[in-house]
């Protein structure tokens, strides 16, 4: 049982959904204007990521106490310039970006996000907000402040008169619109080896290992670069275009394209291949996010390169994602990561992928809709 979840408008973990849409419906006049009760020693805080020292508050929480792998090995290690990204698309509310810090110290335990999209669930286009990077600091565990961050959160977007959210989570919550495995491709085996993310099979030797995962010199699609503001207006079109075939999947305006896919050193990678009247034809896109290696002595950090957006017309997905690979082994990524949703599968086999042993649930508050297959989702999350 969840002493909180059962109180939300998601559906129950055994529920049969049968047809889409809101789960209640509320108005203005329903929502608090002030906002919940924080225990004594807390207060709210709004976390202005263009002040570098908040910014670098909200880096060293997470740099601490967010994301880990099973077995705690791994822990993300967003950026700063990646979470100034993350947090200010087109149209954010900085109220949005809500912390919790002790009031004698200042010091910030607790934070969580909201951001405004516009999610197509089968044939309707939902208002919503993304919600990420919540994250409670590891010695105030399990003392029920999530739940709080979560209903001060929603409360504030439903401020905004939006009612919907989506968010991804490695924990299985009521009630997954779709359960989802992460694939890799070791781009350094060696490295990979040395911290523990792969292990040299039997009969495998390293110099084995090295040559079967080398990648191509040259690109496949040779006239491939990276992604210009010209292109913008036909690259949101065939984005667009692209997505309309899956079940869950965003709508992008052409200046919500540019801020998610403009090229940003040590952030974003966007290539594009264009035809001969400037129309793009091919995207590859994918985001670096490193982790830190907890407790090892040689390396600190592992470099991981996360698959985004890629649509093909003139080449094959295999083609594609096998020049995001030799782009990103340039860039010295030593692993990319990708997720089974989309037409992913495809490639897996033939790109050498191995699946990975974490897995990502995708939900949605207020919404319910039936359970989807992971390749009927056309929606990454960062
Ligand atoms: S998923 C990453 C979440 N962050 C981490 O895993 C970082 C490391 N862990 C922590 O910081 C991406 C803590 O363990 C957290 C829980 C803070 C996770 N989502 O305070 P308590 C996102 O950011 C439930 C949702 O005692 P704690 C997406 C749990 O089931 N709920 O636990 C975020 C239990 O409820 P239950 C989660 O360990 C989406 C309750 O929290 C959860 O000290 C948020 C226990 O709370 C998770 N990842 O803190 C929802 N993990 O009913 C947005 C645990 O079972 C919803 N719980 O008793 C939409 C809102 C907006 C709507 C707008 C209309
Ligand atoms: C919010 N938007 O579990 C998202 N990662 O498989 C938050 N495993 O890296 C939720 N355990 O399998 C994120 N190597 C949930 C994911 C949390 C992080 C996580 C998994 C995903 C992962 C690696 C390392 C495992 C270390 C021990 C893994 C084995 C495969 C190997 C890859 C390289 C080639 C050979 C095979």
């Amino acid at each position: 049982t969840h002493a909180f979840w059962d109180t939300q408008p998601v559906p129950k973990i055994a529920d049969e959904v049968e047809q889409s849409g809101p789960i209640e419906f509320k108005t203005l006049d329903d929502v608090r204007k002030d906002p919940l009760g924080l225990p004594g020693l807390f207060e709210w805080v709004e976390i202005d990521v263009n002040s570098q020292t908040e910014l670098q508050d909200l880096y060293t929480l997470l740099n601490e106490n967010y994301v880990e792998d099973d077995d705690n090995m791994f822990r993300f290690d967003y950026s700063p310039s990646f979470l100034k990204w993350a947090l200010q698309p087109p149209h954010y509310y900085k109220e949005w970006h809500i912390g919790v810090r002790v009031k004698e110290t200042k010091k910030l335990v607790g934070f969580i996000s909201a951001i405004p999209a516009d999610v197509r669930v089968e044939d309707k286009v939902v208002k919503m907000v993304e919600i990420n990077f919540l994250c409670v600091h590891k010695k105030l565990r399990e003392k029920r402040l999530a739940p709080v961050l979560i209903k001060e959160i929603t409360r504030r977007v439903n401020l905004k008169d939006i009612w919907q959210a989506s968010y991804t989570a490695g924990v299985v919550l009521p009630r997954p619109v779709a359960v989802c495995r992460y694939w890799h491709r070791s781009l350094n085996p060696k490295k990979l080896i040395e911290v523990g993310f792969s292990s040299l099979p039997p009969k495998m030797t390293m110099s084995l290992m090295i040559k079967y995962y080398r990648v191509a010199e040259q690109l496949k699609n040779a006239t491939m670069r990276k992604l210009e503001k010209k292109d913008c207006e036909s690259a949101t079109a065939l984005l667009n275009q692209y997505l309309s075939k899956y079940r869950v999947a965003p709508t992008f305006t052409t200046e919500e394209f540019w801020h998610w896919f403009e090229p940003r050193e040590n952030v974003m990678t966007c290539y594009v291949k264009v035809d001969s009247d400037n129309k793009v034809t091919d995207i590859f896109s994918y985001y670096n996010l490193p982790s830190s290696i907890i407790g090892n002595q040689k390396h600190k950090t592992l470099k991981a390169a996360f698959s985004f957006y890629n649509v093909a017309t003139t080449t094959t997905i295999k083609e594609l994602i096998d020049d995001a690979l030799l782009v990103a082994k340039k860039e010295e990524f030593d692993v990319y990561n990708c997720l089974d949703i989309f037409e992913n599968d495809k490639f897996f086999k033939d790109l050498k992928f191995a699946v990975g042993d974490g897995n990502l649930q995708y939900y949605l508050y207020n919404y319910s809709t039936p359970l989807k297959h992971s390749s009927e989702i056309g929606l990454v999350l960062l």
